[in-house]
């Protein structure tokens, strides 16, 4: 078990593309694994292996509700079931301290592996098909602040390179 260093916006390695799982192996669950450590001890709720720098399709989430366990997402693909859409105030552990309101599809259809590699599928509405939706774009290099105008991306990058800068 271990908790890996969470990659932060503006990094470029944000951008890989994700390849796709071919086993769920020993290591898909080690990763598995640290994943969780990583994304609790960030008090997050949702976590895709590009944050940590592991360009495959793996997602961890743990939405806090009572009674819906820890999930694994391997190989996720969402469909849009209907036309409507639901505005959340998203966050993001590469995005650490800002939120802005994005506009998703509020009705999906989730079809992935789970954390033993076998097939399911959930249909997803509310935070769950939110955090899918935003965890499967970090999979294709794609951040929630790539919704916002290019005013609102570069305030939040000037920001944050200049917390970096104060780190480093
Ligand atoms: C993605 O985000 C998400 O800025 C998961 O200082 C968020 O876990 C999907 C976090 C909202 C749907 C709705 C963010 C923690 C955690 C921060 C997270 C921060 C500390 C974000
Ligand atoms: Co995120």
């Amino acid at each position: 078990m271990a908790i890996l260093n969470i990659l932060e916006f503006p990094d470029p390695r944000l951008r890989t593309v994700a390849k796709p799982v071919t086993a769920v192996d020993d290591k898909i669950k080690r990763l598995v694994a640290d994943m969780f450590d990583t994304m609790k001890h960030a008090q997050g709720i949702g976590l895709a292996a590009s944050q940590v720098d592991v360009h495959q399709r793996v997602i961890v989430m743990d939405l806090g509700e009572e009674g819906i366990p820890p999930r694994v997402f391997i190989n996720p693909e969402v469909e849009v079931l209907d036309q409507s859409t639901n505005p959340y105030d998203e966050g993001c552990l590469s995005v650490p301290g800002f939120y802005e309101t994005i506009d998703r599809p509020a009705h999906v259809m989730i079809r992935a592996l789970d954390g033993e590699g076998n097939a399911f599928e959930e249909e997803a509405h509310g935070l769950l098909a939110v955090c899918i939706q935003h965890e499967i774009d970090h999979l294709e290099g794609k951040l929630f602040v790539d919704y916002l105008s290019s005013f609102k991306r570069q305030r939040i990058r000037k920001k944050l390179e200049k917390i970096h800068k104060q780190n480093a």
